[in-house]
């Protein structure tokens, strides 16, 4: 069966229409899903009606699955690999761990030394307007940068920290965070390992550069974000309940626009496929 596609943007995305991932797949459909994704970096499954151990089984088709140590406050207490994105208050009244989830632009986990290959986002409860997340190509953003720009960024590593937009970070959670997440370096520009193309590996959470200052390196990281968020390089998804957008983190960016009513229920809950280890602990990042 030919997989039937339609393309979501100009710049990366398409929607596989005509398929239930609650039926069997056959080997070959896969291998079809699979191609769709290297080629297009981010697919759309609408009108997905599965169970949670349905979309962890289809997920564990693209490789194994994070059980979300470094994130132990969001996953979901039973299935250690969903984590939970969502805006449900604590039982204190208090906003939950997963209310500022990917506000930031990011690649997920690449404040960990195994950063994600790709994740798999339901949507359960959606709001009525906004709740919209942005995706960006980070292969036509590199491609398009002059080449002193790509000879000046080549070796330099950006280092990332595991934070949210909004920090409510207490002395313990602070150690907290210090401990399970350090600052990690990665490599600015990544090659794809599966179609061999680099991409820019930069996001809001790289806090500077590996061996310059942080002075030094925000002008060169706010421009390298600014140029990869310009919208030819983005699509912004309108979210329905049931939805599945499977995005590729070796190639894309992504940030969540917290757009939307606060009082209204927004409840997504998410799988990240392993990728292969990259990064560095960095003992002692910059200060200034
Ligand atoms: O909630 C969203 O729209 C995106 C969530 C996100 O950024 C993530 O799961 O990494």
């Amino acid at each position: 069966m030919a997989l039937k596609l339609r393309p979501l943007s100009y710049a990366l995305g398409a929607e596989v229409c005509d398929i239930d991932i609650a039926k069997p797949l056959s080997e070959s459909l896969f291998g079809e899903i699979h191609n769709a994704f290297l080629d297009n970096g981010i697919l759309l499954l609408r009108d997905q009606h599965v169970t949670r151990e349905q979309h962890i089984e289809f997920s564990r088709r693209f490789g194994e699955l994070d059980r979300h140590d470094a994130l132990p406050r969001d996953r979901h207490p039973e299935y250690p690999e969903l984590l939970m994105v969502t805006n449900e208050p604590k039982a204190n009244g208090k906003p939950g761990d997963g209310k500022y989830t990917g506000h930031l632009w990011h690649s997920d986990m690449s404040f960990t030394l195994q950063p994600s290959l790709g994740s798999l986002l339901r949507s359960i409860h959606v709001p009525p307007v906004g709740g919209d997340t942005m995706f960006a190509n980070m292969t036509k953003a590199y491609d398009d940068l002059s080449d002193g720009m790509k000879k000046l960024i080549a070796d330099l590593h950006g280092i990332h920290l595991g934070k949210r937009k909004i920090v409510d970070l207490s002395p313990e959670r602070a150690a907290e965070q210090a401990r399970i997440n350090p600052p990690i370096a990665q490599p600015a520009v990544r090659v794809h390992p599966e179609t061999g193309k680099k991409a820019l590996y930069i996001g809001e959470k790289v806090e500077c550069f590996a061996g310059l200052t942080r002075e030094e390196s925000r002008p060169l990281i706010e421009y390298l974000c600014r140029h990869a968020t310009k919208p030819k390089y983005t699509y912004r998804h309108q979210w329905r309940d049931n939805d599945i957008i499977i995005w590729d983190n070796r190639c894309t960016m992504h940030a969540a626009l917290g757009d939307y009513d606060d009082d209204q229920p927004r409840h997504l809950e998410r799988t990240t496929v392993l990728g292969t280890p990259s990064g560095y602990i960095v003992e002692e990042p910059p200060l200034h």
